[in-house]
C-alpha cells in the first residue's frame, strides 16, 4: 500500500535542535564540503561568492535583473538549456543540471502524487541558473544563499575561510546580528545573496504564474541552508516565514536526496511535465 505524504510535519518547528541534528545525520554522503573529488572546485566558487556578494552588489543585481527585459523564452526551453550547465558549487553532482530537475520532480511525484504544483516546483526550481549561460559568473548564480546587510552566520559553508575580503564583513553597520534589519522584519524584506533562487521567484511573480505560496517559498529559499537546515536567521523571520519553513524543508528532502548518477529518461518524462508547465507557467515568459 502506498502511504501518502500529506505534507511536512509542523511539530518540527518547535524542536529545531533535534531537527537540525537529524538533518546533519541524514546528510551523510551528501553535502560533504571537506573531502571528495569536487571539493576544490566547490571551494573556489564559494570563495569568489563570499568575497563579492555584498549588500551593494545585491542591490545592483536587482536593478540589472528586475526589468525582465533580457529575453522571452518558455520554461521548457530554459530547462533544456540546463543541459549545458554543470553547477560548480555542488559537491554531489558532476552532470548537467537538467537531470537534477527531473530527479527532483520524480521524487516528489512518487511521494506527493496529488500535488502537481509541488512536482512542477521540483522540475523548475533551478532554471534561474540560466543566468550562468548568459554570461554571469557561477558565484552570482548557484550555491547556497545567505542574507547580506547583517552578520554572516557560522552555518554558512566555508564561513571561516572565505569572507575575509568581503567589505561588509568589517562594516559595523552590517556585521551585527541584525545589521540593517529590524527584529522579525520578514524574509521578504531581507536582501539575500544574489542567485538563481531570488531570480526565478521574481520571474514567476512578474509573469503571474499561479504557483501556490508554499511553492513560491520553495523556489525562493531552497538554497538558504543556514535557515532551513541549520535553524539560523529566525530573528529576521516573521510568522509567515516560520509557517512556510516546514514546506521548504519538505522540498529539500527531494532536492538533496534524489541526486544520483542513475540518470532519468528525460524524453519519456517530458509530455507529463509539459502538461504541468502548461498549467502553471504556460507560453513565453519574460526573463
Ligand atoms: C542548491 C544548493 C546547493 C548548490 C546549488 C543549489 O539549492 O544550495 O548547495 O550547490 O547550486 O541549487
Amino acid at each position: 500500500m502506498r502511504v501518502l505524504n500529506i505534507g511536512p510535519d509542523p511539530s518540527e518547528l518547535y524542536r529545531p535542535e533535534q531537527a537540525q541534528k537529524k538533518d546533519e545525520e541524514e546528510n551523510v554522503g551528501f553535502r560533504n564540503f571537506k573531502s571528495g573529488d569536487l571539493v576544490q572546485r566547490v571551494y573556489n566558487t564559494y570563495k569568489l561568492m563570499h568575497t563579492n556578494q555584498s549588500l551593494q552588489f545585491v542591490k545592483q543585481k536587482h536593478v540589472e535583473w528586475f526589468g525582465f527585459n533580457h529575453t522571452k523564452m518558455t520554461v521548457m526551453e530554459s530547462l533544456d538549456a540546463l543541459d549545458q550547465l554543470v553547477d560548480q558549487s555542488d559537491p554531489d553532482v558532476d552532470f548537467p543540471n537538467s537531470f537534477h530537475a527531473y530527479q527532483t520532480a520524480e521524487g516528489i511525484r512518487k511521494e506527493h502524487p496529488d500535488k502537481d504544483w509541488f512536482q512542477l516546483v521540483g522540475l523548475i526550481h533551478d532554471i534561474g541558473k540560466i543566468m550562468a549561460l548568459w554570461g554571469q559568473p557561477q558565484w552570482a548564480v548557484v550555491g547556497d544563499t545567505f542574507p547580506v546587510g547583517c552578520k554572516f552566520q557560522n552555518s554558512i559553508v566555508f564561513r571561516d575561510s572565505t569572507f575575509g575580503d568581503n567589505p561588509d564583513d568589517k562594516n559595523p553597520a552590517y556585521n551585527t546580528e541584525y545589521g540593517i534589519y529590524k527584529p522579525n522584519c520578514g524574509l521578504d524584506n531581507v536582501y539575500m545573496s544574489w542567485g538563481h533562487d531570488e531570480y526565478l521567484y521574481r520571474v514567476m511573480k512578474f509573469n503571474k504564474c499561479p504557483i501556490p505560496e508554499e511553492g513560491l517559498y520553495m523556489i525562493r529559499f531552497h538554497s538558504f541552508y543556514p535557515w532551513h537546515t541549520h535553524g539560523d536567521y529566525t530573528h529576521l523571520c516573521n510568522e509567515k516565514d516560520l509557517k512556510m519553513l516546514p514546506w521548504v524543508k519538505e522540498f529539500n528532502k527531494f532536492d538533496l536526496y534524489t541526486k544520483s548518477t542513475d540518470l532519468p529518461d528525460v524524453k519519456n518524462l517530458k509530455p507529463y511535465y509539459q502538461s504541468l508547465i502548461d498549467k502553471y507557467c504556460p507560453g513565453m515568459l519574460s526573463w
